[in-house]
Order: C-alpha cells, then structure tokens, then sequence
C-alpha cells in the first residue's frame, strides 16, 4: 500500500525536506508518494503544512487523514473553517532544547547585568554592583506546555526561583505551578523576570496589557519567544518609557519580520530577535512527521493533535 504526502510547506522549506523526509520513510518501512504537487487532492493521504503554504482551501482533500505542521504554533491556521482535517502539530526534542537554550541564555542575560559589561568597558572598574544568586531571583514561565515546562524546569535546575502560570493547573517539581485569572496576578506580581511561552489563543492575546504589566517589580524583564499579540505593544512601549519595564527581548512580532521603521528596533530597552527562538530541524521534524504517518496509517493516534475547542 503507497500513502500519497502532499507537501504543502512551501518551495523552501521543499527543498531541505525531500530528501530527508524521504529517507526517513524509507527507514519506517513506509511506501510513499510523496511530491510538492497534488495531481488529485482526492487522492491525498497527508498533508505536510506550514504558514505561507501552498493551500488555502482544504475542502478538495476528502481522503485526507491528517495535516501535520511543521511549526508547534498553529494560530495561523486553526481557524480556517477549510481545514477539518485533524491537525497535528510540530512537538521534537530539538525544538525543545533550541527553545531551553534561548530562554535560559536570555534569562541569564539579565540576571546577571552581562549587558553592563558587554556594552561598557569604559576604564572603570565598577565592582560594586553584584548580581543576586539564581535562588535569589524569581522568574515567571507563562505556558507549561512543551516549550514552557522543559524551560521552567531548565531555571529551576539553575536554583532560579521558577513561578509557573497555565491553563489548567499542573505540578511540575521545582516551579511553584499557578493557573486562572488570579494566578496570573499573583505570578507577575512577584515576577523579576516573565518568560511568555503561551499559544496565541483569543483568550491569550494581550495578555501582557498595561494593567498586568503595572503588577511585575519595578525595573522588571519581559522575554517573549511565544507569540508577537500576547503582549499589547503600545503598553509594553510605555512601561519601556517610563522604566516599569527594564527591558524587553522579542524574538515574535505581530507583523514579521518586524517594519523596519516599528519603534522595537530603536528602543534601548528592547532587544529583538527575529524569530530565531526555536527552529524546527529537519531531520528531527522528519522524524515526528513519518511516525504520525505511520501511527495514520496503523489506525493508532496521532501524536500532538491541536484540539481545536482550546485553540492549541
Ligand atoms: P503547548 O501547547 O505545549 O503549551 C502551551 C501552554 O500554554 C500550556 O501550558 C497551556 O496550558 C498554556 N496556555 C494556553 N492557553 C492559556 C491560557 N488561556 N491561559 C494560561 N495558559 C494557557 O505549546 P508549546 O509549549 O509547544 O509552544 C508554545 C508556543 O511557543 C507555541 O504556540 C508558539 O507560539 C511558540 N513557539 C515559538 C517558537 C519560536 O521560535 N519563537 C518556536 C516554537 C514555538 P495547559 O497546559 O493548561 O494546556
Ligand atoms: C513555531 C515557531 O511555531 O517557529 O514552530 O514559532
């Protein structure tokens, strides 16, 4: 039996994928016809998707068993009323190590004051100013998910003081877990450093407003690999302006890549990256990719479905 792969992630992302995606079927046992092309949407088994791809209307892929994602954040396209397809998003180890490397340098960062150094090696010898220990600073994750969970446990294996903040309440040894409304206060309230890593949902855009904001500690760090609307830019410009926020490192943008004349790229207290976080790596995304072939096509479930009533 040949299933037949439509990859739709665009020519780009074609080019790096055929081979080793074609490999990594091989190695699975599994036969394939796979192209860039669908001769007969019919006729497709999977779909391989990403934003910016080929397919806007899902609708002639009435054989389809499954879309699968090769990004984790799916609000791109989740709310096509196209794609009724179950859709499996990108979940790999790799992307989770990127994810806890950036968090954790980033964070470190700041914890230590390195820009001070880094930026001022003036002749004078300012030995005075000394970072408190990890176990002395309180950093907020926002998200316990796949990406948030592994750096929450990656600050609190450094000693980091580690508040967590989900959906649905959850115990994670090391992180002081806290979930609703009041959760969320009471975690920036006490928050040195925020780490955002939510899905952008309605119930998560903005989440980060002018009022939340004004809770975290005077002087305080804002570190958003998650999503670009999770934080309302205008309020984070403010609290920028006016010191309640020391600083802000932006790896997502409601608009990307970030316009060069947006005021992020001038601001002192803004470092941005461009979306450089966590990138999903081939040969690992190949992987998850062939095994939710092979679980389709086993009659097993798929892994890192997107449940569509949450949103992620
Ligand atoms: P998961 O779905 O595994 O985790 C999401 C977390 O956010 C969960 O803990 C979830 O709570 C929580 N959450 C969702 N909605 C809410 C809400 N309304 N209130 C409180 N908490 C909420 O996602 P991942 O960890 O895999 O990825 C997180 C995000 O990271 C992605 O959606 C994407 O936007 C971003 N990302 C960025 C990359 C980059 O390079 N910058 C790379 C990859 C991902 P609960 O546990 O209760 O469900
Ligand atoms: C993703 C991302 O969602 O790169 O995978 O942001």
């Amino acid at each position: 039996m040949t299933v037949t792969i439509h990859f739709a992630a665009g020519v780009a992302n074609w080019a790096e994928y055929e081979a080793p995606l074609r490999a990594a079927l091989a190695r699975a046992g599994i036969a394939a016809n796979l192209s860039d092309r669908a001769a007969d949407p019919a006729h497709v088994d999977y779909i391989i998707f990403a934003p910016g791809g080929v397919i806007n209307d899902f609708t002639p892929y009435t054989g389809c068993k499954a879309v699968l994602s090769l990004w984790a954040g799916v609000e791109k396209y989740i709310n096509n009323p196209t794609l009724t397809q179950p859709l499996a998003r990108m979940v790999n180890d790799e992307l989770t190590e990127g994810m806890v490397e950036y968090v954790v340098g980033h964070v470190l960062r700041h914890h230590l004051g390195m820009d001070a150094h880094i930026h001022g090696q003036d002749g004078v010898w300012r030995n005075t100013i000394l970072p408190p220990l990890a176990r002395e600073r309180t950093v907020a994750v926002l998200g316990l998910g796949e990406l948030g969970a592994a750096s929450a446990r990656a600050l609190a294996a450094l000693n980091f003081r580690v508040l967590g903040w989900s959906r649905s309440a959850k115990a994670i040894e090391g992180v002081e877990c806290h979930s609703g409304d009041e959760g969320l206060d009471h975690v920036l309230s006490q928050a040195e450093i925020a780490v955002l890593l939510m899905p952008l949902t309605a119930e998560t855009t903005n989440v980060l407003d002018a009022r939340r904001l004004a809770l975290m500690p005077k002087g305080a760090v804002i570190v958003n690999p998650g999503r670009g609307p999770l934080i309302d830019d205008e309020a984070l410009l403010a609290a920028l302006d006016s010191g309640q926020i020391g600083h802000a490192t932006l790896d997502v943008f409601r608009v990307e890549p970030l316009p060069k004349d947006h005021p992020y790229w001038a601001h002192p207290r803004v470092t941005v990256t461009p979306h450089i976080a966590a990138d999903t790596r081939v040969k690992s995304a190949c992987e998850v990719l062939v095994e939710n072939i092979r679980r389709g096509e086993a009659g097993l479930p798929l892994l890192h479905l997107v449940d569509r009533t949450r949103g992620y």
